[in-house]
């Protein structure tokens, strides 16, 4: 997968950043471990880790001369073949430090925009990660046009050159997103198609911060065979599957691409399809890992699902990997998050606490139950010229009593509120409500 790459290949990494008043020590801590997680999801090695600690930033270089110099050695002394940053760069100053420090420079970005691009297997997420790249690319290809322009100042001949095959690969790159937006609309007008087959249904996505277990916790729901890593992004594709045969309507259960902090904006456009999936759920089950940072996971999940307009959906949020954490902390968090459920995804392997209870049993009773509580019966009819719409209601719903009167087709049916507004707005004027909410 590796020609899906946007750089060089390299394998030691040298891990960097700058430490500017505004962050806390707990919060660089974070971010070197996450950065470290992100170079070994990608394959590579980390050498070592420099921090400056510094009031501003070096607008050329970024970092002050003094760190330059010792980065630049630490690179001799222990053959490193790329420096990763975990701040944000200018397009120069990540061209300044390559040039100054003779190694492949790489910010936070451009690591994750390789580990999707590494990690992308279907057509559509190949797409999507083609056009992130696009996009990622060509405001820079500006900024090494200003380089080169600045460079060569003086000497029109060959600053014509530089600044002509500079406007060539932006051509290129402008058609090249065109012609991908077109694509991915394509995939997503097919993936429409067969999402409103699948409307009767109730929906449940699981959402939450990268490696949080998500697609573990499926598999075990779903008795499914999803990819599982202990690399960051190991899923970038939704996946649905049914979580029981029996229950009417049906419940479909989908694995989505996981959140991370400071999602390259490239990124966040290029995946919005894809997480559109969450929108149209009626549950999300919020998968935090108890084990993290518990409290920057969870701000990263609602800003996501703010941005996704997502945030009006029921939320049930479940901790995982429980088996790894103390008993004290386990505690803690249940008295912290009295609505949330506890579970460990890996209970095989899990001997202690909880697990007599059969956990991910009861996470599945625990969304059935969610459906349960919220259904509502009401009495409907349906004229007999429409009978053939009987079909989307015996799926919508559950059909408690069936009376072929004279006035037409008389049922008592109980669907969750969601399921009678999307019943109302297949069939139109085609049914008559009669009694709402009968139970209540
Ligand atoms: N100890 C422990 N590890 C778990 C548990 N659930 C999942 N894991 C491990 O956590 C890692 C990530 O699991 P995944 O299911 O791939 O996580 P994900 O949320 O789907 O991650 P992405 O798809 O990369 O966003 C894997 O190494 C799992 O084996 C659990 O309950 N306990
Ligand atoms: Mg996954």
């Amino acid at each position: 997968m590796n020609e899906n790459r946007l750089f060089k290949n390299w394998e030691r990494a040298l891990i960097v950043l700058l430490h500017l008043p505004n962050r806390s020590t707990s919060d660089i801590k974070n971010a070197i471990s996450e950065m470290t997680s992100l170079t070994y999801s990608l394959g590579g090695k980390v050498i070592g880790k420099i921090i400056q600690t510094r009031t501003q930033i070096d607008p050329a270089y970024f970092f002050g001369k003094g760190k330059i110099k010792e980065i630049k050695n630490t690179i001799k002394r222990k053959s490193v073949d790329a420096v990763l940053v975990d701040n944000l760069l200018g397009p120069k100053q990540i061209q300044n430090l390559e040039k100054i420090l003779e190694c492949e420079v790489l910010d936070r970005t451009q690591v994750i925009l390789e580990i999707f691009a590494k990690n992308a297997r279907t057509r559509e997420a190949k797409l999507q990660i083609y056009l992130a790249q696009s996009q990622y690319l060509l405001p820079r290809l500006v900024g090494l046009w200003k380089h080169l322009d600045r460079e060569r100042g003086g000497i029109g001949a060959s600053r014509g050159t530089g600044e002509k095959q500079i406007e060539k690969d932006r051509q290129y790159l402008r058609h090249r997103i065109t012609h991908l937006k077109t694509q991915i609309e394509r995939v997503e007008r097919e993936r429409n198609t067969q999402k409103r087959r699948r409307t009767s249904c109730l929906r449940v996505s699981l959402v939450g911060y990268t490696n949080a277990g998500k697609s573990t916790i499926m598999n075990a729901l779903t008795n499914s065979n999803l990819v599982v890593k202990d690399h960051l992004f190991a899923t970038l594709d939704s996946t649905t599957r049914l979580l029981e045969e029996e229950s009417r309507p049906k419940v479909l259960l989908s694995d989505t691409v996981g959140f991370i902090d400071n999602l390259p904006h490239e990124l966040v456009a290029a995946f919005r399809s894809t997480l559109s999936i969450i929108r149209d759920a009626d549950l999300l089950l919020q998968i935090i890992d108890a084990s993290e940072n518990i409290e920057k996971h969870i701000k990263t999940s609602e800003n996501v699902l703010k941005d996704l307009e997502a945030r009006a959906i029921p939320i049930l949020k479940v901790f995982n990997k429980i088996d790894i954490i103390s008993t004290e902390r386990l505690l803690l968090l249940e008295k912290l998050y009295p609505e949330a459920f506890f579970v460990s995804a890996l209970q095989g392997e899990f001997l202690g606490k909880k697990n007599k209870y059969d956990l991910v049993e009861k996470l599945r009773k625990k969304i059935l139950i969610f459906f349960d509580d919220r259904m509502q019966t009401r009495r409907i009819r349906l004229d007999y010229k429409n009978s053939q719409k009987l079909s989307s209601i015996y799926e919508w719903s559950k059909v408690d009593k069936i009376e072929f009167q004279e006035e037409g087709i008389l049922m008592t049916v109980t669907t969750i509120p969601g399921n009678f507004d999307r019943l109302r707005h297949d069939l139109g004027d085609k049914f008559t409500e009669l009694q709402q909410n009968i139970n209540a």
